[in-house]
């Protein structure tokens, strides 16, 4: 039966503020048009990210209670790794408080300067991570995970021959890791094959290199691999996971997304001599290994939340609401990016608004839009997050696509939260015409898109 209600009834509420239009508009003003200045309590719905953002079962907030605080060896430390280890495999594990210090960690223990790292597509902060450490970040996602009409089933693959030609032309020695972002975030939310998993390990062992997941999204790219990769038509879920982890030597995660905690996040890998430089580092920067950056609570409620996730009739309802959002969209002529991904309905800006050239950043106003007429917060990947300016020439440089990302909170949101989004925006999609082009008042060197003030283009 395609009807995946949600399989949880809801025993607390959090209120969320309807706003006029002027009250919208009055805090644009004060927020310089991006939405990351507006206070979230003047956000209806909000789907700047699915990061941090899901609601914790009744199990969880239970397992919260029994937090041994303790500095060393509490015993919720022993539980999150039995719960890695039941999934994950692998011995070595160093929690951290969330992602991007994982893989922060990771990085500043095996790259040098002057390094390549593959990737399918870094995130942002993989990518940061990297050339913080002196490497390249290099992204080797098959064509097809580039084009938004592409319907093939596994857009987040690596291309392999590609990846076989950056290790020959640089030499092994210039790659100390291989990575593989499952799903493909910054492709929208793509799943990676099991098929593809192996012929990376294969080239991986080949040329002796260490392989790494990026597992934040583990639990929707195994549900995507049983959809659509036959071979695992019939295997549960955590049989998938284990098995998609057998093939790397180790994982960064970010218990932010599929751990369905607010915050947390590991390293993990085989190799003990690894683990001890990236643990003594941890001490540093984190705290003890067995908290990292973490109360023993927090690491309670992981080790439930990674068993959770596993559930098939919870993955179905979440891949099956992002999909029917997807799907409202599209029946209403809103221009998307196709298939629908894991965790985000991703609008084709460059499509929505025609009218408005690239210069005039037309994912951003997109953005300002949904928040003026619907209260809906959305986050740009577009221009405004991709797009720099040349120091030499003094031009802007602008990315491919031009994106604006819905990403859907896990458990939080109803299914007519979801036909009140996708109601509100074909409405805007109606009033396109309307929406004017943006123009750039501030901009920080880095990481432009959090902090920019902007203007409409009069
Ligand atoms: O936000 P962190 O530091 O817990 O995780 C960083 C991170 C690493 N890899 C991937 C694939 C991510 O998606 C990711 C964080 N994503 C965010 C915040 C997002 O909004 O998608």
């Amino acid at each position: 039966m395609d009807f995946p209600a949600e399989p949880f009834r809801i025993k607390v509420i959090e209120p969320i503020k309807k706003t006029t239009r002027e009250q919208r508009i009055q805090q644009l003003e004060k927020a310089g048009l991006n939405v990351f200045n507006i206070p979230a309590e003047m956000v209806f719905i909000d789907l700047l990210t699915d990061s941090g953002t899901s609601a914790m079962s009744d199990n969880q907030w239970a397992g919260l209670m029994m937090g041994d605080e303790s500095y060393a060896g509490s015993k919720n430390y022993y539980h999150f790794e039995e719960s890695i280890r039941d999934i994950f495999g692998f011995s070595c594990i160093i929690p951290t408080h969330q992602g991007r210090s994982a893989e922060n960690l990771l990085f500043s223990v095996v790259l040098k300067k002057g390094d390549f790292v593959p990737n399918n597509i870094h995130f942002d902060t993989t990518r940061a991570n990297v050339l913080h450490n002196g490497a390249v970040p290099v992204d080797l996602v098959i064509d097809e995970g580039l084009d938004p009409h592409c319907e093939h089933p596994f857009k987040g693959n690596m291309d392999i021959a590609k990846l076989e030609r950056l290790i020959e032309e640089k030499g092994a020695g210039q790659i100390p890791i291989i990575l593989l972002t499952v799903t493909n975030n910054s492709g929208g939310g793509q799943p990676v094959s099991i098929e593809n998993i192996r012929q990376v390990h294969r080239v991986a062992r080949k040329f002796k290199i260490p392989f790494f997941l990026d597992a934040c999204r583990f639990a929707e790219n195994c549900f995507f691999i049983k959809e659509r990769e036959p071979e695992f038509a019939k295997t549960s879920i955590v049989e998938i996971a284990r098995e998609m982890f057998s093939y790397a030597d180790g994982c960064t995660m970010s218990a932010k997304k599929d751990g369905l905690v607010n915050i947390g996040g590991f390293l993990a890998m085989y190799d003990t001599a690894l683990y001890e430089k990236a643990a003594n580092l941890l001490i540093l920067v984190e705290g003890f290994p067995t908290y990292g950056g973490l109360a023993g609570r927090d690491l309670e409620a992981i080790a439930r939340g990674l068993q959770e996730v596993l559930d098939e009739d919870y993955l179905a309802f979440r891949i099956g609401q992002v999909r029917h959002l997807g799907k409202m969209l599209s029946e209403s002529g809103v221009p998307i990016l196709k298939p629908v991904g894991g965790h985000a309905v991703y609008l084709n800006a460059r499509e929505f608004l025609p009218h408005l050239p690239q210069s005039q950043f037309p994912a951003q106003a997109l953005t300002v839009a949904l928040y003026r007429e619907a209260g809906i917060r959305a986050v740009e990947i577009g221009g405004l997050m991709f797009g720099m300016t040349d120091s030499e020439t003094g031009q802007e440089r602008y990315p491919e696509l031009e994106l604006v990302r819905l990403a859907i909170p896990r458990r939080v949101y109803t299914s007519m939260h979801m036909q009140y989004v996708a109601h509100a925006i074909a409405q805007i999609h109606k009033q396109r015409d309307s929406i004017k082009g943006l123009r750039l008042l501030y901009q920080a060197p880095l990481l432009r898109h959090f902090t920019a003030r902007l203007a409409e283009v009069s």
